[in-house]
């Protein structure tokens, strides 16, 4: 009999390796806005408003940062999220003629 017949083969020698599964926790990323001379202030402010889910108090300190330091953090997020709100903020300026740059890295 060639093939295995689990029911009519005995394999008590079988042995079954221990291993520790091998998952990493999936990286996140900061989203930031870079500083120009020509973004309304008033806009940037909306921005963190809409996209980000920020009070009005919490948006105007991180513009003022963004301003007087030249970046800002908006927020932490997967990768994916981090893409999408890069991608909406950045289409969102351009189409308001703003020449507003929103950007992500890694943590
Ligand atoms: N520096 C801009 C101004 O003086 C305001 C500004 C703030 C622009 C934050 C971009 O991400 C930015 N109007």
């Amino acid at each position: 009999m060639s093939e295995f017949y689990p029911f009519f083969h005995q394999d008590d020698d079988l042995s079954v390796l221990n291993a520790q599964p091998r998952l990493k926790k999936p990286p996140l990323y900061r989203v930031i806005l870079l500083n120009d001379d020509f973004t309304p202030m008033d806009f940037v402010i909306e921005i963190l408003i809409t996209f980000f889910g920020m009070s009005e108090e919490q948006a105007t300190a991180i513009m003022l940062q963004v301003h007087t330091r030249g970046v800002g953090i908006c927020g932490t997020y997967s990768k994916d999220v981090a893409e999408t709100k890069v991608y909406i903020v950045n289409s969102y300026a351009t189409q308001h003629e703003h020449p507003l740059k929103c950007a992500m890295e890694e943590l």
